[in-house]
């Protein structure tokens, strides 16, 4: 078996993090307002791929703090937290030297907030991990998805694989210390035997760290199910539901549906009682802080792990 599964299997609790240029913009594009998927803003929009690029240069998160993420994380009970390195949008929120659309490079902010966040889990003994859209990228020519800019035909994925995909995916698995794990997300444009060619290579980096189910092709090492869903019986082996706190996985400024503390602790208790774990979704602001309400709503979770929670 998987030596990352053994902590996996007793987390219980994960915090999932979507952050990117799609929670500055916060669910709005021109003249329109979007509700739910604030991270599928671009597409939901057929934004440009260069205008919407234009955001990377004003995004300016002086509110993230790092340490402050992860005390909160802790104070909730939480014991790994997943953050989105990429998603579909393309913009890499970390230091990448494969591309200048990176947070260093191409924002104001000119930092790695993936360091910081990194040694802060650390510190508090919290597994870190990354989310990486492996396949969708709306920003290159040849990712996947994008076709209001991109014409299907001219798409060569193999090329988007070897000079972007795999190329950051080594980044992660080179400079952020040990992960836990690597979120792979919505798989396409390889066949199962370079879907594994990707994995073995990627494995020799970081034998421990974990992939996740939708790496493809049923190669990865434990079970994810759909967005909101949790499995009607108990389940063998090892596995997570995925929820998030409001409508969206992204910040979404008009969403302020959010889980209540007995709502939350009614999932977790509910996966933990099948076996496996929850991972919640919170998505913090363009500025880096998170929804007030996520914060109380996750503290409140916390106080109650710690009155009747195991350990
Ligand atoms: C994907 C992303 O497209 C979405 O933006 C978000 O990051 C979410 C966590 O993951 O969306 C999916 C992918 C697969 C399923 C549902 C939502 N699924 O298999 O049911």
């Amino acid at each position: 078996t998987h030596p990352g599964l053994k902590w996996f299997t007793e987390a219980k609790f994960g915090l999932f993090i979507h952050w990117g240029l799609y929670s500055k913009l916060g669910g709005r594009w021109n003249d329109s307002s979007y509700y739910g998927s604030g991270e599928w803003l671009m597409n939901r929009a057929k934004a440009p791929a260069d205008k919407y690029a234009q955001v990377a240069e004003t995004f300016n998160p002086q509110g993230f703090d790092a340490d402050q993420w992860a005390q909160t994380a802790k104070e909730a009970g939480i014991k790994y937290m997943v953050i989105t390195a990429k998603h579909h949008e393309g913009f890499s929120m970390f230091d990448s030297k494969v591309t200048d659309f990176d947070i260093v490079d191409a924002s104001p902010y000119g930092k790695d907030p993936m360091k910081a966040l990194a040694t802060a889990c650390r510190n508090k003994d919290i597994q870190f991990g990354f989310y990486y859209s492996q396949f969708l990228d709306w920003h290159e020519p040849n990712g996947g998805g994008n076709t209001w800019d991109f014409k299907l035909k001219d798409k060569d994925y193999q090329q988007y694989y070897r000079s972007k995909s795999i190329p950051q995916l080594k980044e992660l698995l080179t400079n952020y210390g040990p992960l836990g794990l690597i979120w792979f997300d919505m798989p396409g444009g390889l066949t199962p035997e370079q879907t594994r060619q990707m994995i073995d290579s990627l494995r020799l980096l970081q034998p421990n760290c974990l992939f996740s189910s939708r790496v493809g092709h049923g190669l990865g090492d434990y079970r994810d199910f759909g967005d909101s869903e949790m499995p009607p019986v108990p389940i063998s082996g090892a596995w997570e539901c995925i929820y998030t706190h409001n409508d969206s996985w992204g910040y979404i400024q008009h969403d302020l549906n959010f889980k209540s503390p007995a709502e939350i602790i009614h999932l977790l208790s509910t996966a933990a009682s099948k076996g496996g774990n929850l991972m919640l979704n919170v998505g913090p602001d363009g500025d880096g802080k998170w929804p007030a309400y996520s914060v109380e709503y996750l503290k409140a979770t916390g106080k109650w792990l710690q009155q009747y929670g195991e350990s």
